[in-house]
């Protein structure tokens, strides 16, 4: 299902989500982030993993800034009452929700396009991709997120050097200041991120909602209130897979661990769909 600047497609476990303005640089205007909720809702319901991908050479130049004009000049009405900023409704959907969100980014990853992309939890880019902070440069702020997301991912340090100088970082910088965890050869972004993605749907869908869900939690409590959360996770009720899991380890028939440069090799238990 597509709508008409996202795409949408279901892949075994993995549902693919693309933004599709390939002529504005996909670009997020208020139709983008209200296609983005409705297809990460839709996600939800029915895959284990997202990629999200944007079509074209860039993945995206942030802010719509010609929609940001005519809401500056008037010609786009506030709304009559405040509410939540929209983008971060739609960006914790993606963060905070059931399941895992790995980002596959080429070309521009800028402004707002960076913000959306530190809502996923894995980030691959290849060698064409370069990350800014160009809101200095346009005389505005980070709004969707990136105060608490970015700040989070790259260091003040660093944001603050992106914000005031404007300077944009190459895959290679994006790798040391954690922005990506891979980087691939021009046009292969998409498919790493999707074998990635495929290797998480092997997880159980408890432990990714853990993962994503209560470290992020954590990182914002205290050292004793991290550990008492923490034991609390431990205590939850453990679902059914876990004693499968636990014996197929115990009686020898696990796949073995993912070893670096063999990362093809299957990660434990089978996927449902997996075309593997
Ligand atoms: C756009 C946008 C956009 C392109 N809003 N229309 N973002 C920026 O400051 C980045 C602005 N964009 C660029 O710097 C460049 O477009 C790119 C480096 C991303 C790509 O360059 P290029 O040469 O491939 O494309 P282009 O010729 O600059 O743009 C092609 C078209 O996309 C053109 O429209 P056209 O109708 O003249 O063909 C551009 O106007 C359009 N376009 N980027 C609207 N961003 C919640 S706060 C978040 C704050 C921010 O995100 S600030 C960062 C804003």
């Amino acid at each position: 299902m597509n709508t008409p600047h996202v795409t949408y497609d279901l892949n075994g476990p993995i549902a693919l989500i693309g933004l599709n303005r390939p002529d504005k640089r996909n670009a997020i205007n208020d139709a983008v982030v209200a296609e983005l909720s409705a297809l990460v809702h839709r996600a939800h319901d029915e895959a284990d993993v997202i990629v999200l991908h944007g079509h074209g050479p860039h993945f995206c130049a942030g802010l719509d800034l010609g929609e940001a004009l005519q809401r500056a000049t008037g010609q786009i009405k506030p709304p009559r009452k405040r509410r939540r900023h929209n983008w971060h409704v739609a960006f914790d959907l993606l963060a905070r929700g059931p399941i895992p969100v790995v980002a596959a980014l080429q070309g521009a990853v800028v402004g707002g396009g960076l913000e959306l992309a530190t809502a996923a939890h894995v980030r691959v880019c290849d060698d064409t991709a370069f990350f800014g902070l160009p809101e200095g440069q346009r005389g505005i702020f980070v709004g969707g997120g990136g105060t608490v997301r970015i700040q989070r991912v790259v260091g003040t340090t660093v944001m603050m050097d992106m914000m005031l100088t404007g300077r944009l970082l190459m895959p290679a910088e994006g790798l040391q200041e954690h922005i990506v965890r891979y980087v691939t050869p021009a046009g292969q972004a998409l498919a790493k991120a999707c074998e990635l993605a495929h290797r998480i749907a092997r997880n159980t869908p408890e432990t990714n909602w853990k993962i994503i869900n209560v470290l992020p939690r954590i990182q914002d409590l205290s050292h004793d209130d991290g550990l008492f959360v923490e034991q609390l996770n431990s205590a939850m009720a453990r679902p059914p897979e876990v004693e499968q899991r636990l014996r197929e380890f115990v009686e020898g028939r696990a796949a073995p661990l993912v070893a670096p440069g063999n990362e093809r090799s299957p990660a434990t238990g089978p996927s449902k769909g997996d075309p593997t």
